[in-house]
């Protein structure tokens, strides 16, 4: 039933719970002159091609693969349509490989059909702290799907990423595969209730009108905490230590370093958002939270076109209550704009789901490792990485 994934090294629905497989590494690494120096054959019409996101014009292509071609929700309704800025920032993070940015070319056109991508991240499971690649951004063109092109982009980033000596990798999917690390619940807080019911993301429920609707999700106009401002270069070692103190806690996070906090958490315009409480009297940094901004485009409506939605990122209140630093982010989402907050049940996010008006979508995110087994599943509070 899944003739690929039968034959990679990943944890397999047969061997759940069974404790006599050791935690770690799957397959030992192989000498990098034993691997593969040639890449896997595509189709005869198609060629590999590394997609340079430095490019303008090519992370414009790629931009317009996944505008028409990425993640879709189970009823077709909204397709993820991440910017050409973000794409920028979510692929050249620091110590970023370019040959790690694949895609695939029609010979004829020229046209781009497909992409995969891998970043590198430490990744700690448990006391280890493992170098992986991040992988995403797996899309194959609507008129080339089901021709098991897939396995075959897969096997060439593996390829490239054993080729720089790493061995591991860490992704999630919408869909089900051998075999989850944990696997977590989508939540929405709405933030503009009458476009979201208009365009079908939400319902009126029952003994709801839409003048109701709009006052239970009514915000305050500015947010409570005093000193809540935005982070700013500065604040990067206070913030990286905060960060790091709390990730401790879960067993699979980000080893987060000054570097990387600088690359994914400093605020960039319309990519990501990060605030920090600055104690007014001693002046320190207590408490942090961030979301970045992935719209979806509406599919079939006549009066929208996009869904401009924030999501969760990492979060940490060491001084603050949670419930009212996530409040102050869902004030600074809806002064931006946002139609929507999103969130997954990871870490610490349970405990403020539901007094803040978040409601559980119909979608799950799995999270999974490549070549690195744990014992049992975890708990999605157990979980301490957010992927894009
Ligand atoms: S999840 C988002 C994935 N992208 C989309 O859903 C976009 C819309 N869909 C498509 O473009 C975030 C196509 O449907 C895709 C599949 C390309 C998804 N992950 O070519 P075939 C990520 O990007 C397996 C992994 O005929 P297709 C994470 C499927 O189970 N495998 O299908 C990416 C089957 O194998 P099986 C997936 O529909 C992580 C085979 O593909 C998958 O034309 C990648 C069928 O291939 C998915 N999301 O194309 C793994 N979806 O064994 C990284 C389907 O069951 C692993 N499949 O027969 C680590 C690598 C690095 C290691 C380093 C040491
Ligand atoms: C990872 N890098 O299904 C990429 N989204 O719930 C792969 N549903 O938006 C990730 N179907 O529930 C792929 N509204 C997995 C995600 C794929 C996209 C997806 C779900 C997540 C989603 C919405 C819209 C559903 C439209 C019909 C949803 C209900 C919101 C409601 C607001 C008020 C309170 C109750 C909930």
């Amino acid at each position: 039933t899944h003739k690929f994934w039968e034959s990679q090294p990943v944890g397999q629905f047969k061997d759940i719970g069974d404790s006599s497989l050791p935690e770690g590494p799957i397959e030992p690494p192989t000498s990098l002159s034993e691997v593969k120096q040639e890449p896997y054959n595509l189709p005869a019409l198609y060629e590999w091609t590394t997609c340079d996101m430095e490019s303008d014009e090519t992370c414009n292509e790629v931009y317009s693969l996944l505008k028409d071609n990425y993640v879709e929700d189970d009823e077709n309704m909204f397709r993820f349509n991440y910017s050409q800025e973000f794409l920028r920032w979510a692929l050249c993070p620091p110590g970023y490989y370019p040959s790690w940015h694949i895609g695939v070319r029609a010979k004829a056109s020229r046209k781009l059909v497909a992409f995969i991508t891998g970043v590198p991240a430490r990744i700690r499971v448990r006391d280890e702290v493992v170098k992986m690649a991040e992988i995403n951004f797996l899309c194959v063109h609507k008129k080339l799907r089901s021709k098991r092109l897939a396995p075959v982009m897969i096997k060439e980033v593996t390829r490239r990423v054993h080729l720089e000596n790493m061995w591991q990798a860490a992704y999630t999917a919408g869909v089900v595969l051998p075999t989850p690390i944990t696997t977590c619940q989508y939540w929405h807080r709405s933030l503009n209730p009458k476009k979201l019911i208009d365009v079908g993301f939400s319902r009126l429920g029952a003994r709801m009108t839409m003048s109701r609707s709009i006052k239970l999700y009514k915000l305050p106009d500015s947010p409570a905490t005093p000193g809540f401002r935005k982070v700013e270069l500065r604040d990067v070692p206070a913030v990286t230590r905060l960060l790091r103190n709390y990730l401790s806690q879960f067993v699979v996070a980000p080893d987060f370093d000054e570097n990387d906090v600088e690359h994914w958490l400093l605020p960039t315009e319309n990519v990501v958002d990060s605030y920090l409480v600055e104690s007014p009297e001693t002046h320190e940094i207590t408490d942090f939270c961030s979301f970045y901004t992935l719209p979806s485009s509406i599919l079939g409506n006549q009066n929208y076109l996009t869904l401009k939605a924030a999501y969760s990122y990492y979060n940490v209140s060491m001084k603050t209550p949670l419930l009212q630093l996530m409040n102050d982010a869902l004030i600074v989402a809806k002064q931006k704009d946002f139609d929507v907050f999103n969130a997954l049940d990871v870490m610490h996010n349970e405990s403020f789901l539901k007094e803040l008006k978040f409601g559980p979508g119909d979608g799950q995110l799995h999270y999974y490792l490549y070549n690195y087994r744990i014992q049992r599943a975890l708990r999605p509070s157990e979980l301490g990485l957010v992927l894009l």
